[in-house]
């Protein structure tokens, strides 16, 4: 008899940590570097004539025959392939998750049980609603995808950025994502929901005013993807190794704490630079300030199942940090850029049925259409049930059973036998018991008991009370964007009676005070009074959810633009930037053009580009140094004119020190606790710094009305 190929022991494919704990190590061989390397065809013949197609004479017509132009061109015909429904444009990265201690009380899922090891990762940000091309700086929900290679299969948490979502049941996806997309007659608008079709659907649909709150405060416009927080949104479950469930909600938060643009920013760096997300997520990680996120759980146990005033199946609602804390289990880190757009990003591909052992599903009736939708998705975006074999998508551990052939087969599979059980082949692969570590995947032991049935639970009813507990956990400035939003939106919707609805039906039901500010925006009636009862909760107020109270408290991975000129003083930029990066600071030295400058001392001041090509919009604070040739400049000069009072109107930090100071007049603006004048940098660096932490000077609100656009 031949010998089986591993020991008769079921199993077999247990942990082996040597072997996989590098995804990155296994993507090399899917790799393929051409320098040194002669042009070939995809057959490999070496290519003579790149630049000529084969042509009877050199005026004559092309030739049929002329296989390397035919092949080039085809190839090229069928580059594109069909971009995601939803989450289309998006940007990834490479980096590990590391547990801060051995979880195996909570969860026996191997990625949480040793505090030396790093499972790979790669991470997915995107927004909802746009095409690939569309603007990174859009009002949306951000995705925030997790492919978990670990070392019992890959684990996929697919988030969003915000708590939670717009509907309660799958069946209304297709509704929802049709009602946010681009109008079908003209395609417009491109990236957001400031249109008719939105507006109609989720005023007529009460459950979706928890999360259309959220996309109108500033989560909807992060300053960066690495200042998000980032969700589970349903409710799971985690097994330990004694087989005991607890159900848990998953939370990311950023190391360098959570940050938004500000509406007109938003807007206007969708312009000037449409990838500023991607671009900043890709600076970062090629300075070497990765992004960092400590990833943790809400758990509850199963007996306060229903302990809570709603129900913990229903993705329309959190539960409040204040009530349940959230436990930090290790940290996030992304830090590695991928080599290939489309062969990583954009054929990665996510399904929220993929789990592992130690990891399973709650009855949320949202996430259970999710479990079927994704892999269909990718049969047609990818082309076919073998996308798992795509190299961004291989688990790192062996996959080995009967699925067979399929278009786009990559693996040559030996054996006979593509069935289960077999003797032909040893019986092998086998199958693998369910162990309190390293088992097979097992079903969470659930009874399940009921009749089928169309109907939600009453227990899902209450569709405002946690819109208002957030609505009055923001700050004031918060509370103002929102309203500021609702009208902007709502004014850009065409039909009155839309206008009318989700003002007296949906916002008067959040808060009254916020519905008459909309109306009076908007040209609508303010209401007098709720339309819906309001209902009475165990909690009014959940700090966690105002962003102004996730600032990391230091200035780690603010950008900050210098702004220089000929004549500035050398030294003043070097402590500048000297003092931003020992803070872990990005700076940006902007000149007139993309040329260096000369500086008083005659020296030769290197810039990172030009102030015209870097606007405020892209940068998190400004300073001006002093010197009096720089600054004379600079008061005849329009950018830089532009480039503070932009710059003032987002409530950023500004210093202008020595001569610079004059440019205060110039711009017709007085000092403030964040605009900051001082004789050199020394003067003004601490303020200065504390208030670039600040994000954003709130006090400044008031005035900003003032300035034109
Ligand atoms: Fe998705 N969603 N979704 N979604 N979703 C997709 O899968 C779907 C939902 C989320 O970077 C699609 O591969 C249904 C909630 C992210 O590749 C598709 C429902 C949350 C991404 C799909 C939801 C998400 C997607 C389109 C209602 C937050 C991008 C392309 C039940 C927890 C992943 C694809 C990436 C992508 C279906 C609701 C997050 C069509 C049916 C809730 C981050 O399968």
């Amino acid at each position: 008899m031949a010998t089986p190929p591993k020991s008769e022991l079921a199993g077999t494919d247990t942990l082996d940590r040597q072997n996989t704990s590098k995804k990155l190590e296994q993507l090399e061989q899917f790799r393929s570097d051409a320098t040194g390397q002669a042009l070939r065809t995809n057959h490999g013949v070496k290519i003579a004539d790149n630049q000529n197609s084969l042509r009877a004479g050199t005026r004559g017509p092309s030739l049929l025959e002329d296989f390397i132009m035919r092949e080039k061109i085809t190839h090229f015909d069928h580059e594109r392939i069909p971009e995601r429904i939803v989450h289309a444009r998006g940007t990834g990265a490479y980096g590990y998750f590391q547990p801060y201690q051995d979880w195996s009380d909570l969860t026996k899922a191997a990625l949480f049980r040793d505090p030396n090891h790093q499972t790979p990762v790669f991470v997915r940000f995107s927004t909802v609603q746009g095409p690939r091309g569309s603007g990174d700086t859009v009002r949306d929900v951000r995705g925030f995808a997790i492919k978990f290679y670990t070392e019992e299969g890959n684990w996929d948490m697919v988030g969003n950025n915000m708590p939670v979502f717009f509907i309660q049941d799958a069946i209304k996806f297709p509704d929802f994502v049709h009602a946010v997309k681009p109008e079908p007659h003209n395609e417009i608008p491109t990236g957001g929901s400031a249109h008719d079709t939105f507006w109609d659907f989720v005023s007529l649909v009460p459950e979706s005013a928890h999360m259309v709150l959220w996309t109108m405060t500033d989560r909807a416009i992060p300053v960066n993807l690495r200042s998000m927080q980032g969700f589970g949104i349903h409710t799971f479950r985690m097994i330990n190794t004694a087989g005991k469930g607890v159900f848990v909600k998953i939370h990311l938060k950023p190391a360098g704490g959570v940050r938004s643009l500000v509406w007109d920013e938003a807007q206007k760096l969708a312009g000037k630079d449409t990838d500023a997300h991607r671009r900043d997520l890709w600076e970062a990680i090629e300075a070497g300030d990765y992004p960092e996120w400590e990833f943790g759980v809400q758990i509850i146990p199963e007996e306060d199942e229903h302990k809570f005033d709603w129900d913990i199946l229903d993705a329309t609602k959190i539960i409040p940090e204040e009530l349940v804390p959230i436990t930090p289990l290790g940290k996030l880190v992304l830090n590695r850029n991928p080599d290939n757009y489309f062969a990583e990003t954009e054929q990665v591909a996510f399904c929220p049925g993929h789990i592992v052992p130690g990891i399973d599903f709650s009855n949320d009736p949202l996430l259970q259409g999710r479990l079927f939708s994704y892999t269909d998705t990718q049969i047609s975006r990818l082309g076919g049930p073998n996308f798992h074999e795509l190299p961004v998508n291989r688990p790192v551990v062996p996959n080995h059973n009967g699925q067979r052939d399929a278009k786009y087969r990559m693996t040559i599979d030996k054996g006979r036998a593509s069935y289960e059980p077999n003797s032909i082949d040893g019986g092998w692969p086998k199958e693998t018991p369910p162990a309190p570590q390293d088992g097979g995947f097992e079903s969470y032991y659930e009874r399940i008991d009921g009749y089928k049935v169309r109907e939600r639970s009453e227990s899902f009813g209450d569709h405002f009370s946690q819109a208002t507990l957030f609505y009055n956990s923001l700050s004031e400035a918060e509370q103002a964007h929102v309203a500021d939003a609702y009208s902007f939106e709502l004014g850009k919707v065409e039909r009155m009676w839309i206008r009318e609805r989700q003002v007296n039906e949906i916002l008067a039901n959040i808060d009254l005070d916020l519905a008459q500010k909309v109306a009076k925006k908007i040209g609508v009636t303010p209401p007098t009074a709720p339309t819906v009862q309001p209902r009475q909760i165990s909690i009014d107020k959940s700090p966690a959810l105002s962003q102004l109270n996730l600032l990391s408290g230091n200035i780690k991975g603010f950008k900050v633009a210098v702004l220089v000129g000929d004549g500035v003083i050398a030294s003043e930029v070097d402590a500048i930037k000297q003092a931003l990066k020992a803070e872990g600071a990005h700076v940006k030295v902007l000149g007139p053009t993309a040329g260096p400058v000369k500086a008083a001392d005659g020296s030769e001041v290197a810039v990172d580009g030009s102030a015209e090509g870097m606007p405020s919009v892209a940068l998190d604070a400004v300073y001006v140094p002093g010197g009096a040739e720089s600054v004379k400049a600079m008061l005849d000069d329009g950018v830089i004119k532009h480039y503070l009072l932009e710059a003032y109107k987002h409530l950023k930090a500004i210093a202008l020190t020595g001569e610079a100071e004059q440019l205060l007049k110039a711009v017709y603006l007085s000092p403030d606790e964040a605009l900051l004048t001082g004789g050199d940098f020394k003067a003004v660096q601490q303020d200065f710094f504390a208030a670039i932490a600040k994000h954003r000077c709130w006090a400044r609100m008031p005035k900003i009305k003032s300035i034109p656009a």
